[in-house]
């Protein structure tokens, strides 16, 4: 690592905060505001920008709905596509790769929130189906909304990767995602040196009265501890504020390997915050308290994978 900073590896990095998206909300219009925060974060040096969780469309997993109805509306059978097109251009000819999740209908007609990397030439280079589905699948009648994720998407496909892009070693997961350890040590165990995540957050949860202050805090927490124990840069994108009268958190964050947070979003609107990230960081780390070839016991550790939870200790069949 150079002492002066001259030598070291860097990357761009902006995280490009959403405000709301409502449901009258055209794919037209949300694409407008996207290309808009591109430009702005290659103006500030971005190479890269990470966008929310199902950045196309309101956080529709609150309404119920047939899933027929919930696939017309919010899903995509492709990407890029017509609507989505002008943000995959504007990529290309600015030479700016990045982050973006969306619901993604395959063609044998699986759905997934899945979230994708794409370069600096406006091609796709990686993509990432969320594992951790939040919520239910059932309606609940007394709830003020609903949290639909296990009834209208699949659990992802394929375990947590890590793509070289961009210069860098770049993981991705998708909001609930961040909150679960095992998400990050896959990471880390494949050499990521970014996570890159979008997450849509409400303030209030409907399984208990949980003091909305504790989403902020809980939020927060997770991303800075992940971020050191796993010696990785963490770059978390909200879509956030008011969306047809249902809150979500911002607090759009960039965290260092130190666990410190280089940027904060200060509003609940669309903002792009950005930081020239110095990869190498890490490498104090990596080399010292996390050597995981040194001091990992992953023979102390096979609870994890052979047990769901305390009540639940029998292995899950592979999904
Ligand atoms: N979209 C999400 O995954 N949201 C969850 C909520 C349900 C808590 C989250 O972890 O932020």
């Amino acid at each position: 690592m150079s002492e002066t900073g001259k030598n070291k590896r860097r990357i761009g990095l902006a995280v490009a905060q959403m405000g709301p998206v409502h449901l009258a909300d055209t794919r037209e219009r949300v694409v407008g505001r996207l290309v808009e925060m591109l430009r702005e974060a290659h103006g500030r040096g971005a190479e890269l920008v990470v966008f929310p969780e199902l950045a196309l469309t309101t956080f529709f997993p609150r309404y119920w709905m047939s899933d027929e109805e919930a696939r017309q509306r919010f899903f995509e059978t492709a990407m890029p596509n017509p609507q989505v097109q002008p943000l995959f251009d504007a990529a290309r000819e600015l030479g700016v790769g990045f982050y973006l999740g969306y619901a993604e209908l395959t063609p044998e007609g699986v759905p997934f929130n899945t979230a994708i990397l794409v370069d600096k030439a406006g091609t796709i280079v990686g993509k990432y189906r969320k594992i951790h589905l939040p919520g239910h699948d059932d309606h609940k009648p007394d709830a003020p909304f609903q949290h639909l994720e296990k009834k209208f998407f699949n659990v992802g496909d394929e375990p947590f990767g890590v793509w070289d892009a961009l210069g860098a070693r770049i993981g991705m997961c998708l909001c609930n995602d961040r909150r679960w350890p095992e998400t990050w040590r896959m990471m880390s165990l494949q050499s990521a040196e970014l996570v890159v995540l979008g997450y849509n957050t409400p303030s209030h949860n409907i399984h208990w009265p949980e003091p909305v202050h504790l989403r902020m805090h809980h939020h927060l927490i997770t991303l800075q501890a992940s971020a050191y124990q796993n010696c990785v840069w963490a770059a978390a994108a909200a879509k956030c504020g008011s969306e047809d009268g249902h809150h979500m958190i911002g607090g759009s964050v960039i965290v260092a390997p130190t666990g410190e947070i280089a940027a904060q979003t200060v509003t609940e609107d669309d903002e792009v915050i950005a930081v020239n990230v110095d990869l190498d960081l890490a490498e104090t780390f990596r080399r010292n308290v996390f050597d995981f070839a040194r001091h990992r016991r992953p023979e102390h550790y096979s609870l994890i994978t052979e047990r769901v939870g305390p009540g639940a200790p029998l292995p899950r069949k592979p999904v």
